[in-house]
C-alpha cells in the first residue's frame, strides 16, 4: 500500500518561507503579510489523482494533478508565473518539478510518525514546513 496524504492539515512549523518568496519575487508587503500565516491543507488522494487545496486568511492555492501527467500551472495569486509542472513518487515521497523561468523549482512531500512535510525550492532558497493533522 503506498503512502496517504489524504487529509486535513494544519501548518505547525516554517522555516526560509520568507527566501523561498524572496526567490519567487514576492513584493515586500505581500511577504509581510504572508510569513505570519497558518495555512491548512486539505489533500485528497485517489490512487494516482491529487488535489491539494491550501488555505489562508490572505489567499488560498488549489492544484490537482495525476503522478506522472504534466500539466500547466498557473501559480495564481503567488507569483504567477506560468510553470509545465509534473508530479512523481520518489519511494513514498510526492515530488514536484515545476518547469518555467525560474530555475530549481519544485516541492517535496513526505509523512514522518504523524506529521506532513514539506520542502518547497526555488532557485537556491528551501522553504521546510512542517503541517500535523487537523
Ligand atoms: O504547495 O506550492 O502542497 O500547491 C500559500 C498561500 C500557498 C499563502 C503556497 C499566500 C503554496 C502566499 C505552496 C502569498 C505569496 C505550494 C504545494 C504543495 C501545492
Amino acid at each position: 500500500m503506498p503512502v496517504d496524504f489524504s487529509g486535513t492539515w494544519n501548518l505547525v512549523c516554517s522555516d526560509n518561507f520568507e527566501g523561498y518568496m524572496l526567490a519567487l519575487g514576492i513584493d515586500f508587503a505581500t511577504r509581510k503579510i504572508a510569513k505570519r500565516l497558518k495555512p491548512q491543507k486539505v489533500i485528497e488522494q485517489e490512487g494516482d489523482s491529487f488535489s491539494i487545496q491550501t488555505t489562508s486568511a490572505f489567499r488560498s492555492y488549489f492544484v490537482q494533478f495525476k503522478i506522472g501527467e504534466a500539466f500547466e500551472e498557473d501559480n495564481k495569486g503567488l507569483d504567477h508565473r506560468k510553470c509545465k509542472t509534473v508530479v512523481t513518487w520518489d519511494n513514498d515521497k510526492l515530488v514536484c518539478v515545476q518547469t518555467g523561468d525560474k530555475k530549481n523549482r519544485g516541492w517535496t512531500h513526505w509523512i514522518e510518525g504523524d506529521q506532513l512535510y514539506l520542502e518547497l525550492c526555488c532557485e537556491e532558497q528551501v522553504c521546510t514546513q512542517i503541517y500535523k493533522r487537523a
